[in-house]
């Protein structure tokens, strides 16, 4: 069993040793998707985040913007995973003047701040250095939600709505891979991850 181990370790070595990449593919189950409000269409399911976090260091990246619009009084995307020191560009593409807030990040409140408000036309924008969830609301508009998930490493992804997804280009090494749903236990596994794809399914329980 050692053996097999200490083999396993030194695949590894040598798989990082030559530079190899892997990757992690699998899918997430966040639960049945929200119920339609009476008369309305159905909402599509929401998407879930995943990400890795390997061996190497992590350096936030110094100027890499992702935009987040609000039209049809609604942020857009519903959920945008950006990795720590990212640019987030809230665009007003609507007719209607909104507000981006939060309360806290990762929970903690100390890192709550509200951007204020910006009318149809107008920006706002923010550079996220910590990372964890950012429930985004409008104080104008008390449904209006959104989540920005700032993850501390360049491996990450939004799953397609059936919930599928894959990491590629992984360096060789042990992962700690975390899966994120709305309203759902977030859930960690670990994996080694060598020259070929591992398969890492999630079930998210409340
Ligand atoms: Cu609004």
């Amino acid at each position: 069993m050692r053996t097999l181990r200490n083999l396993a370790v030194l695949s590894l070595l040598s798989l990082t040793a030559l530079g190899a990449t892997g990757g992690i593919h699998g899918k997430v189950n966040g639960g049945p998707p929200p119920k339609a409000m009476p008369g309305a269409f159905p909402p599509p399911p929401p998407r879930s985040v995943v990400w890795a976090i390997g061996p190497a260091h992590y350096t936030p990246v110094a100027s890499k913007t992702y935009t987040l619009d609000q039209k049809w009084t609604a942020f857009q995307p519903h959920v945008l995973a950006v990795p720590v020191g990212a640019t987030v560009v809230f665009h007003n593409n609507d007719t209607v003047k909104h507000n981006v807030s939060w309360k806290a990040i990762g929970g903690n409140r100390a890192l709550a701040k509200n951007l204020g408000n910006a009318a149809p036309g107008q920006t706002l924008s923010f550079r996220f250095t910590h990372p964890g969830v950012v429930h985004l609301r409008c104080t104008l508009h008390p449904d209006m939600s959104a989540y920005i998930v700032v993850v501390p490493t360049q491996y990450f992804t939004t799953t397609q709505r059936s919930g599928s997804y894959q990491l590629k280009g992984l360096p060789a090494g042990h992962y700690r891979v975390v899966a994120w749903h709305e309203g759902r236990q977030q859930q960690t596994r670990t994996v080694a991850v060598g020259s070929s794809t591992t398969t890492v399914n999630f079930n998210l329980s409340k």
